[in-house]
């Protein structure tokens, strides 16, 4: 379903199957080689959420090799098999080939039921290519925005286990935040016992 021009959300994208293996592979990046962590933000703040990036380090607000941040390790190669995800969820989104699109990084974000993301937008990738958005575990109530403020308008929509999200086009630099984590709302035999995973696949246009 089109959210807005660009913002297409694919309710039970993932199979279980595929779930798993996700979460398998968030399980290993986060124990390192750069740990998941509470990001520090500039100003003093701790983020609610707990992070781990693949392929580029995310530290706000900018894309490193080294997480300089944290114990100054390289993060994760990203892997072909997760660009290929990347490929077939732009595709299967937009009803249209994506054989160009070419994520380099993703950022692993895990919430517990106490959670939140405020309002933002994602404008330290130096691509106008989508954000693929894949949750897996706890329902969600994610705030979709505009381009324009962090207030209305704006549409809120549950994000579920195994849901796609694609922002891409006019919705990329839209506003956004996860308000709340739904407890117990997830499937266990996912592997994710509590709380919700989201991995965002983004292009950072860096080299
Ligand atoms: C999440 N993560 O559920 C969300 C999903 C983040 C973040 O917001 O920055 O890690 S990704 C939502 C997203 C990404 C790029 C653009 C837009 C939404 N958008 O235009 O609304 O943890
Ligand atoms: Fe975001």
């Amino acid at each position: 379903r089109e959210i807005a021009p660009g913002a297409v959300h694919v309710p039970g994208w993932l199979s279980l199957d595929e779930q798993r293996r996700l979460v398998v592979a968030c399980r290993e990046w986060a124990r390192g080689p750069v740990p998941m962590r509470h990001t520090r933000l500039p100003g003093g703040g701790v983020m609610s959420v707990q992070t781990v990036c693949v392929g580029w380090h995310w530290q706000p607000y900018r894309y490193t090799r080294l997480a300089h941040d944290v114990n100054g390790r390289k993060v994760a190669d990203f892997p072909g098999w997760l660009a290929d995800l990347g490929r077939r969820a732009v595709a299967e989104a937009y009803h249209r080939p994506a054989d160009d699109y070419a994520p380099d990084t993703a950022l692993v974000n895990f919430y517990d039921d106490q959670a939140r993301m405020g309002m933002h937008q994602d404008k330290d990738e130096r691509s106008p290519a989508p954000v693929v958005s894949l949750s897996i575990g706890d329902t969600c109530v994610f705030r979709f925005g505009n381009t324009e403020t962090r207030g209305k308008p704006y549409t809120d929509v549950e994000l579920a286990s195994g849901d796609l999200f694609v922002f891409g086009g006019p919705s990329r630099l839209a506003y956004h935040g996860v308000l709340k984590v739904l407890p117990g709302t997830g499937d266990p035999t996912t592997g994710l016992a509590a709380g919700r995973l989201n991995l965002t696949l983004r292009v950072t246009g860096l080299r």
